[in-house]
């Protein structure tokens, strides 16, 4: 406790026991509820945060408009440089905001030091993007005519983000929609805040230090209530929600309904292929860091193993020795591989899936406890499970977020693991070892793979900023972070120029007055 307040002091939260509300509105919590944060670690208290109000988040919305104004007229390498400083800031901070993240989210330090570094890498990329927001050029059909794109600000970006990445998907979003010339209402899942709010005090020295108006970057800590009053706002022209399916259909139909534009990051049921040709040392790294890496919270998470039946044994027994030595303890101790689960709901979460996939017919095979005794007081540790199933079972179409992995037989061709992988409603991630072209070529071919993300002799969890993020069917369609996922940021305009001293239309149309 006395290093984490260390740690929180570090980076700006002055008190052990903090009461915040939103980013912008500190003071005055009357009238609304606090909720407190304890540690799924050791169950300590780290803070207690105040849940803004609707009026708290009107405010919030007109400093981001005013500060919109701003903003947006300044050019955009101009804003990478705001980002380019922001990203030496989270540098200078690296261990500090790992380790909050993991004492409050419960993943375990290396992962948390990953998850800041994925912040400063989208900050490296948005700043270069910050001088490549650029559209096509094209050929006119007039003569003396010209077209061309243009990409311009969009305005105020929400962002919706969950615990299991309490500030990694928020600085996807953030950072390319501050280059593209927006601003971003922020608001982190109620489970795991502190990180975000340790954000907005970094952010927020920048902004001062290059005479900004804070509301370039906005903080709201607040409920399912808030988030509803942003997909409901026409103000908001872009909701960005990432988290389960079911909150992601309602942010996007009420954002549908008033035809603004929603970017779905939601559930993943994600499979690794195993087939016959499978590099073995290298597939187990990948299962069980993909399996119970963040307690098997992340939306890349390995949840299932298709597995040819001529190694399923081989491969059973393999997992079976690795799984009951699994390290599992307090997230900030260097031995530990797996955490905590967020919550108490988590554990249940975890426990009666794996009592209903057992009703359905699933072979426990290893793991399923909740730890007691010394260390594990909180009631959040809980040993990996891991499941032999048929893919069709209900509990296996679903995303558990929790360390369950389900073993599934496959025979013959490369193309039955295939379909099992895609019998699946999500579509986030995929991957598949093999050492044999055709296979993997099969994998990724229009017939292959149906998910946003499909790797070959990679696991499923642990993508690189640089790439598109997101998937298909029930994840949501939507991309963050690398490639080109910039564009939904901003608006998009084109624009036909005459200089010359007559006006023919378009498609030879004659039309004399
Ligand atoms: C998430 O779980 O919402 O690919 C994001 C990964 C991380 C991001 C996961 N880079 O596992």
């Amino acid at each position: 406790v006395k290093e984490i307040s260390d740690v929180l002091h570090q980076l700006g939260i002055k008190e052990v026991n903090p009461a915040y509300s939103t980013g912008l509105v500190w003071g005055g919590h009357e009238g609304r509820t606090s909720r407190t944060i304890n540690s799924p670690a050791d169950g300590n208290t780290i803070a207690t945060v105040h849940m803004a109000t609707a009026e708290d988040y009107d405010k919030v919305v007109q400093q981001a408009e005013e500060a919109f104004k701003v903003w947006r007229k300044v050019p955009a390498p101009k804003r990478g440089e705001i980002v380019r400083q922001i990203g030496e800031k989270l540098r200078q901070h690296k261990e500090a905001l790992g380790k909050l993240v993991s004492y409050e989210m419960g993943k375990i330090y290396q992962e948390g030091l990953g998850e800041v570094q994925e912040m400063i890498d989208i900050c490296d990329f948005a700043v270069g993007l910050s001088r490549q927001l650029h559209g096509y050029t094209m050929h006119s059909e007039r003569p003396q005519h010209r077209m061309y794109e243009q990409y311009h600000p969009l305005g105020i970006v929400g962002v919706i983000s969950a615990f299991n990445f309490p500030v990694a998907v928020w600085s996807w979003n953030a950072m390319l929609a501050a280059v593209c010339g927006d601003v971003v209402i922020w608001k982190p899942s109620e489970k795991s805040p502190l990180a975000g709010i340790a954000c907005q005090h970094i952010i927020r020295e920048v902004l001062a230090e290059n005479e900004l108006p804070e509301g370039i970057f906005n903080l709201i800590i607040g409920d399912a209530e808030i988030g509803s009053l942003m997909s409901h706002d026409k103000r908001v022209p872009l909701v960005s929600a990432t988290g389960s399916t079911r909150m992601g259909k309602k942010v996007g139909e009420a954002v549908g309904a008033r035809l603004g534009k929603s970017l779905l990051e939601l559930g993943g049921n994600n499979a690794i292929i195993l087939t016959e040709s499978a590099d073995m040392e290298m597939a187990l790294r990948a299962i069980v860091f993909g399996a119970v890496g963040t307690c098997g919270q992340r939306c890349t998470s390995t949840r299932r193993l298709i597995i040819h039946e001529n190694i399923f044994e081989q491969v059973k027994e393999r997992l079976l020795k690795v799984y009951p030595n699994l390290p599992i303890g307090h997230p900030l101790d260097s031995t530990t591989l797996v955490g905590p689960l967020i919550d108490k709901d988590a554990v249940n979460a975890f426990t009666s899936a794996l009592e209903k996939v057992q009703q359905e017919g699933g072979t426990l095979l290893t793991g399923g406890d909740i730890l007691s005794g010394e260390g594990y007081e909180t009631g959040t540790y809980v040993k990996p499970a891991i499941v032999e199933v048929e893919n069709h079972y209900e509990t296996v179409q679903e995303e558990t977020f929790a360390p369950i992995l389900y073993l599934i037989k496959y025979s013959g061709d490369v193309e039955n693991a295939i379909e099992l992988q895609n019998g699946v409603r999500q579509g986030l991630s995929s991957a598949i070892f093999s050492t044999n072209l055709l296979e993997t070529e099969a994998f990724l071919g229009h017939w292959g793979s149906d998910c946003g993300i499909a790797n070959v002799n990679i696991g499923t969890s642990g993508a690189e900023i640089g790439g598109a993020f997101g998937g298909e069917k029930d994840t949501g369609g939507g991309r963050e972070s690398g490639s080109d996922a910039w564009r939904i940021y901003m608006r998009r305009q084109t624009n036909t120029i005459n200089y010359s001293r007559e006006l023919p239309l378009a498609q030879g149309i004659k039309f004399d007055i």
